[in-house]
């Protein structure tokens, strides 16, 4: 009888574990070596991650580099100070993006879809195949970390998508690579993150 009272009570902690457990949604998350970058430390990703609030709209996507992303990225070449940090999102699992969520550093004079001649941060919701944008989102920039903030309904409220986190130093327009990717390529295979919802 004993042994049966304490086999309740084990379910009972269990159940209520369960349900003290926070709503948040368990993030998916990629780490990355440092020092893989081609470009600048805050080029250098080590942590990416996109989280979402249970019974909530917004997906969280996040990224965490090697150094302190400055105010106003600079240096010598054609694309001054572009840097534009990237989540690619395949929302229908063909392993071709179908969104990219950007947060960048840019001007119109050297990328055609940045809004403003002058240099600035903003967000882009783009639609991969065409380089459009069709949105903008909340982001923020603390630090060494990057954040966006995108309702799924943005996405066209998949039921689960694959990303994969990348940053840039130039336009995509200009055909140069990502300065690092995470997760690396494997035998020059994109590794996508599963995202399920
Ligand atoms: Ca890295
Ligand atoms: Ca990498």
């Amino acid at each position: 009888m004993r042994r049966h009272i304490q086999l309740i009570l084990a379910l009972v902690a269990t159940f209520t574990l369960i349900l003290a457990t926070p709503a948040s949604a368990t993030p998916t998350i990629t780490r990355d070596a440092s020092g893989d970058s081609s470009a600048e430390p805050y080029t250098d990703i080590v942590m990416a991650k996109v989280t979402a609030q249970e019974g909530r709209e917004g997906l969280y996507f996040q990224m965490l580099l090697a150094g302190t992303v400055p105010m106003t990225p600079s240096r010598p070449g054609t694309y001054n100070g572009f840097t534009a940090y990237n989540w690619l999102v395949d929302t229908d699992g063909n392993g071709i993006a179908n969104y990219v969520i950007v947060v960048r550093f840019c001007s119109h004079l050297v990328q055609g879809p940045c809004v403003g001649n002058d240099w600035h941060w903003e967000s882009a919701l783009t639609s991969a195949g065409t380089g459009q944008r069709i949105g903008d989102f909340d982001y923020e920039i603390e630090n060494n970390v990057v954040k966006g903030f995108v309702a799924a309904s943005q996405l066209g409220d998949p039921s689960g998508f694959r990303w994969i986190a990348a940053t840039r130093t130039s336009p995509s327009s200009s055909n140069l690579p990502s300065v690092d990717i995470a997760p690396d390529l494997a035998n020059g295979s994109p590794v996508w993150v599963d995202f399920p919802r």
